[in-house]
């Protein structure tokens, strides 16, 4: 097997690339969308599902998991894959998006940022070096650099000294972090809010520090899609071609496939699993609600041709009376059939990247998922 780290591209069309990505814990096909598994579980799934949905690699959180169960007691229980018994690839990010949405009070210096858990409001330090510490001790296969999430509608001034410190954690994340050291990959973060020069300007920045791939973080916080686009299409191609692309928190069907358009190669979102939980359910032919009153006496399957455990057993009617009645069983199979939506969705994608069609499949996906109902 290739080492760690190792990313061949396959074949591509106009910008759009297929390729393979090697972590200590196996290869990825590219394009490829992460579940979410912030608390050492996909919500409402076990590891033998995700594996059977299609899954290849999830996404842990270093912000949730640090402050519970704690980062040494994962490491004291073998790690996170042997914790939470998945042997495949894990990225962790880095707290650098959650402490900024989910924690209390919040202070930004040079040497980190200094938070209060939302759990117990106890007080917290997360520098570039801790954060880093956390996501060896989890085990991830994929690290993420600390950063700043420039909040949208920031200025100019405000979101070019954001991204100098965000360069200034970067570098000393890297320091901490040894190219390939223990197999763990390091990814870097660009930001620079919606100022393309400044993204230009971060790009190069990171690139300088050779990480093993690199994100795109700051986008989809709450601007329009024409502004998301716009910085997507232009910063993109600025990151090395020759590395995996991550577009962080993204997304909503219609975005990832602007997202391989432009040249992204991972994704992750809760979009499928938060949405199964409120009974919104992604097919090919566009969203369904399944709470609706016309799926009450529905006999048929959510989706007929869907491999998913749910589709294969049950009747809509079955899947709104879980859902009305709020059973435990209405979560899990609303999350197997997301997830496998995305898993057959990406496989598509692919599919049609590597057969010179990509955008012909674009466009009858977007045809399901309409701008106004992404
Ligand atoms: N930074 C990190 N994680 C993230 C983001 C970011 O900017 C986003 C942006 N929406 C999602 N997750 N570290
Ligand atoms: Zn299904």
């Amino acid at each position: 097997m290739n080492l760690p780290g190792t990313f061949t591209l396959g074949p591509g069309d106009g910008s759009a690339r297929t390729g393979r990505l090697t972590t200590a814990h196996g290869e990825i096909e590219t394009p490829v969308f992460m579940p979410v598994g912030t608390q050492g579980t996909v919500k409402s799934l076990c590891p033998d599902d995700l594996r059977t949905i299609g899954a290849r690699i999830i996404l842990g959180n270093t912000y949730h998991l640090y402050l519970r169960p704690g980062d040494e007691l994962v490491a004291k229980m073998g790690g996170l894959h042997r914790f939470m018994a998945w042997d495949g690839p894990i990225l962790t990010d880095s707290g650098g998006f959650q402490v900024f949405s989910l924690s209390g009070l919040r202070r930004i210096t040079e040497e980190g940022v200094t938070f209060s858990s939302h759990i117990d409001g106890s007080k917290h330090l997360f520098s570039p070096e801790k954060v880093i510490s956390i996501e060896r001790n989890l085990g991830s296969d994929i690290m993420m650099v600390l950063d700043e999430c420039v909040p949208y509608g920031a200025d100019r001034a405000y979101t070019e000294k954001s991204l100098g410190l965000t360069t200034r954690w970067a570098t000393r994340c890297r320091a901490a972090h040894a190219p390939l050291d223990r197999g763990q990959l390091l990814f870097g973060i660009v930001q620079g809010g919606f100022f393309k020069d400044l993204r230009a300007e971060s790009a190069r920045q990171l690139i300088d520090l050779a990480f093993e791939g690199y994100a795109l973080g700051g986008l989809s916080v709450g601007e329009s899609r024409a502004e998301m686009y716009d910085i997507l299409y232009d910063a993109t191609p600025l990151l090395p071609a020759d590395k995996p692309r991550y577009l962080m928190g993204v997304g909503a069907p219609r975005d990832l496939l602007a997202g391989m358009a432009a040249g992204i190669d991972m994704f992750d979102c809760v979009l499928p699993t938060r949405n199964a939980r409120n009974g919104t359910l992604f097919t090919f032919q566009g969203k369904v609600n399944i709470k609706r009153a016309e799926y009450r006496e529905d006999d048929s399957p959510l989706e007929a041709d869907c491999p998913c455990y749910a589709c294969r057993t049950f009747s809509k009617a079955y899947l709104r009376h879980l859902y009305v009645a709020r059973e435990l069983l209405s979560y899990r199979l609303n999350t197997l059939h997301n997830l496998t939506f995305f898993s057959r969705f990406m496989a598509q994608a692919r599919q049609a990247i590597r057969e010179g069609r990509f955008e012909a499949f674009r466009t009858a996906m977007e045809a399901a998922y309409p701008e106004t109902d992404a």
